[in-house]
């Protein structure tokens, strides 16, 4: 007890995907009683909800891992380099079973609100199943895109089958023969569309901005390719936290402007032979410098051209209005091929803009109709905050973390909230995640951060931890300048919650680089966490 109020955990985890099964088993490690929630009907997270086909991790395997059990490395074989969804699903499964974390979580239950309670310094959690209970520690693993937006009105009146991909039905969707249209063409999207292209009797694609990609270049793996790579684990977990995006992988060390003619098509080459995300984050000067950006970007445009054979539907497909790399880049396997069959249509939604979803389709603001029996949302998701702002999350003095961010989405490190008494945000909005680092990376850090700073209250006799206003500021200062000398923030797109009419626009990763930011959290533990008010 606390002051004579019951706790019945010391900490409440919601979510159990990588960083929710990760903190679990942290915090179970040091003894401290705690609880997960997870909305969904297992483990897995992203893993869990995203099942529609094609879906697919863009970390490679060997990095897309926990590093915290040498007898989990040793067991577990990744199949290839970028797996598919039912596999890194497995993998979490896995994990669950091994470490027996599935007893800590209560599944298909919903956090529905988080109130503190300043007197008693507590948090009351209450569920959609009708629970209530008192915790310490309220930590979110909620994920940093999870929370699924269809922007349309008229979508409840659709006869046919309708799924966002981030809420794909358990069972199979039967496409063979059917008229299927699918809105959005990002990282989602073109998994999508490159892997039901063959299957579907017509499909047409509504697409209001092309993206850039990098061809995914994906080996299966046999024994002597994982004994290899499993050789390199150690050197490979030291290099990923020290890396400017959690990958294997550096920005080059030789400024773009120093190479030769000669060296820089060279440099690009190797680098788009990868056929990883290391295209993309391989040069620091694509997120900072128009001129080397532009040349970049001509380079995979030019990728594009050569591979559609109708010139206008290949123009339609080359982005044109922001620079490589301002915007997430997926990787691709046969997605302008894709464009090369004569039952998928590419619809450009940008100058005649969906209206609405009808009884039958989808109708455009010229009043086209598209007659559907299957219609795919890969319409993406209120990144960053979303998943939090769902949640009625009340902090000291009654304050909504929702009315917050509604008007300026500001943290600490994305760690913690000024305001909100032993909140623990893993990937919130203002920490590197997606995009500027390679999950599992900044979830384990972070996650581990939190779980260390759980420790040093503990060892310290304290209860609870707060950043203080200057702090906060301090931090969103320091986001906002790196931010703002790069191109991304001059760039709409999700990163910048420019996808959601009304959020305040803000760029929701940190881009100073995960390695830097890691060594921001580790001082913090060791110089007593200064800017922090802890009682
Ligand atoms: P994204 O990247 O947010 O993509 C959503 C797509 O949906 C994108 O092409 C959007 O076009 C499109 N969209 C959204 N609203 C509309 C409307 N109103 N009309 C037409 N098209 C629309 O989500 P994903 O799920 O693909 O990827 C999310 C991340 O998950 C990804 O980056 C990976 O890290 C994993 P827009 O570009 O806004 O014009």
């Amino acid at each position: 007890t606390t002051n004579g109020a019951a706790l019945d955990y010391e900490a409440v985890v919601v979510g159990a995907g990588i960083a929710g099964l990760h903190e679990v088993y942290r915090l179970r490690e040091m003894g401290v009683s705690v609880i997960g929630f997870e909305a969904g009907s297992d483990v897995g997270g992203t893993w869990y909800w995203n099942r529609y086909p094609g879906a697919r991790v863009d970390s490679q395997s060997h990095i897309y891992q926990y590093w915290f059990s040498q007898e989990l490395l040793d067991e577990w074989d990744w199949s290839e380099r970028f797996p598919a969804q039912p596999e890194t699903e497995r993998y979490l499964n896995y994990v669950t079973e091994k470490f027996d974390l599935r007893k800590e979580f209560r599944f298909n239950t919903r956090v529905e609100s988080a109130s503190y309670d300043e007197a008693n310094q507590l948090w009351t959690i209450t569920t959609d199943k009708g629970d209530t209970l008192k915790t310490r520690f309220f930590i979110s693993c909620t994920g940093m895109l999870s929370a699924p937006q269809i922007p349309f009105p008229g979508h409840e009146k659709f006869r046919g089958q309708i799924c966002h991909t981030a809420r794909w039905p358990h069972e199979k969707v039967e496409m063979a023969g059917k008229r299927v249209g699918v809105v959005g063409t990002g990282a989602t999207g073109i998994q999508v569309i490159q892997t039901i292209a063959r299957e579907v009797g017509e499909m047409f694609v509504f697409q209001r901005t092309p993206n850039y990609t990098i061809p995914m270049r994906n080996p299966q793996y046999d024994d002597a390719d994982r004994d290899a790579l499993r050789e390199e684990y150690p050197e490979i977990e030291k290099t990923v936290f020290n890396t400017f995006a959690g990958f294997d992988y550096d920005l080059s060390e030789t400024p773009f402007n120093d190479m030769t003619p000669e060296e820089r098509e060279q440099r690009l080459w190797d680098l788009w032979n990868d056929g990883s995300l290391h295209f993309w984050l391989g040069f620091a000067e694509v997120f900072t410098d128009e001129e080397i950006n532009e040349y970049i970007s001509e380079f995979a445009r030019e990728r594009i051209r050569e591979r559609v054979d109708d010139p206008e539907t290949a123009e339609k497909l080359v982005p044109k209005c922001h620079g490589f790399g301002t915007r997430r880049v997926p990787l691709e396997t046969g997605y302008y091929e894709a464009y090369n069959r004569d039952n998928v249509h590419l619809v450009d939604v940008k100058e005649d803009a969906i209206a609405e979803i009808t009884e039958t389709g989808v109708r455009l603001e010229s009043g086209a109709e598209y007659e559907l029996d299957i219609l795919v949302m890969a319409t993406g998701f209120d990144a960053g905050t979303g998943a939090l702002t769902r949640i009625d999350i009340r902090g000291r003095g009654n304050q909504s973390l929702k009315d917050k961010w509604d008007k300026d989405i500001r943290s600490t490190l994305g760690l913690q909230v000024h305001g909100f008494p032993n909140l623990f945000t893993v990937a919130g909005p203002l920490a590197p995640s997606t995009a500027f680092c390679n999950m599992a990376t900044c979830l384990i850090q972070q996650g581990g951060w939190v779980a260390d700073t759980i420790g040093y209250l503990r060892d310290q006799g304290r209860h609870v931890i707060e950043p203080t206003e200057e702090k906060e500021a301090e931090w969103v200062e320091h986001h906002d300048e790196v931010a703002n000398q790069t191109l991304v923030v001059k760039t709409d797109s999700w990163y910048m919650g420019a996808n959601i009419d009304g959020k305040p626009r803000r760029l929701l990763s940190y881009i100073g680089g995960a390695n830097a930011y890691h060594q921001m959290c580790d001082e913090l533990k060791e110089k007593g966490y200064p800017g922090f008010a802890i009682s």
